[in-house]
């Protein structure tokens, strides 16, 4: 129980009983109206119309996320860019879903978003968005990350006609590897389709003709060599999600 601060007790003092009784029964009193607080409150959280299984307090506090989580994604939230000479030669990483030949000159992006007829986009076709350049940290969950000078074309720009979906996958060639990205991460204005590093064009084990290179998740979500690219409302299914790493994998 706390004590006033000027309030002094003395055990000797034979009042000292008298008060101790005063004050239990007061603090007695107090106790049993927290008790009916607590059980008032605890009935009117329960009588909250729920939606689906999630119960009130907790829905609210994932609508105050998801809030949160969108006004992250403005623009003016950029990742930190470097100057062009810091950037160096990233370690190659994973080679899942590269193993199998490829043919760069035959290459072709297969996009499908929901109703919408698939199309078959070509590397000339991504070369004549916006060119998009950016020295940013490549960032292993690894624990490892490297500057790089990347560039290529928004992902935003690509896909302008697909927005209202909620979600993008993409996928190799040979399936082999894919991603799942929520729709506000893809159109991050620092979420590119790249085709070219360090003044190079990518080279295969980096990811050539076209791979994903994001700012806002770890490098599990850059996917080396895009195949095909659907925009879709169902959470699309990921690599290392499957095997136990956070689906947002964000940063
Ligand atoms: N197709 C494909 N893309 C991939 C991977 C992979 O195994 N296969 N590994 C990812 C991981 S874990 C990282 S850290 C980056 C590494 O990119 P880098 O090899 O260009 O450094 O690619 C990502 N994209
Ligand atoms: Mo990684």
């Amino acid at each position: 129980m706390r004590r006033k601060p000027d309030e002094r007790v003395d055990e000797d003092d034979p009042s000292f009983e008298r008060t101790m009784r005063r004050r239990s029964r007061r603090s007695f009193l107090t106790m049993g109206i927290g008790a009916a607080a607590a059980f008032a409150g605890w009935k009117w959280l329960r009588t909250r119309p729920g939606a689906g299984e999630v119960p009130y307090p907790l829905r609210r506090m994932l609508e105050f996320n998801e809030k949160l989580a969108e006004s992250y994604f403005t623009d003016s939230r950029l990742a930190p860019t470097f100057p062009r000479e810091m950037a160096r030669e990233p370690r190659v990483n994973g080679d899942e879903g590269l193993r199998s030949g490829i043919d760069p000159a035959s290459w072709r992006l297969n996009v499908v978003g929901g109703a919408r007829e698939a199309r078959t986009v070509t590397l000339e076709d991504i070369l004549r968005l916006p060119r998009v350049e950016m020295t940013t940290e490549h960032k292993c969950i690894e624990g490892w990350s490297v500057i790089v000078n990347w560039a290529g074309a928004r992902l935003r720009d690509f896909a302008a006609a697909y927005t209202a979906y909620r979600y993008v996958g993409l996928a190799t060639p040979d399936g082999g590897y894919y991603v799942g990205m929520d729709m506000p991460s893809a159109l991050h204005p620092q979420t590119l389709l790249c085709y070219a590093m360090n003044g190079e064009p990518l080279s295969l084990e980096h990811g050539a003709p076209l791979r994903l290179v994001t700012t806002v998740k770890y490098g599990i979500k850059s996917i080396k060599r895009i195949g095909k690219i659907a925009f879709t409302d169902e959470r699309p299914p990921d690599f290392w999600a499957e095997r136990g790493y956070d689906w947002y994998a964000g940063l």
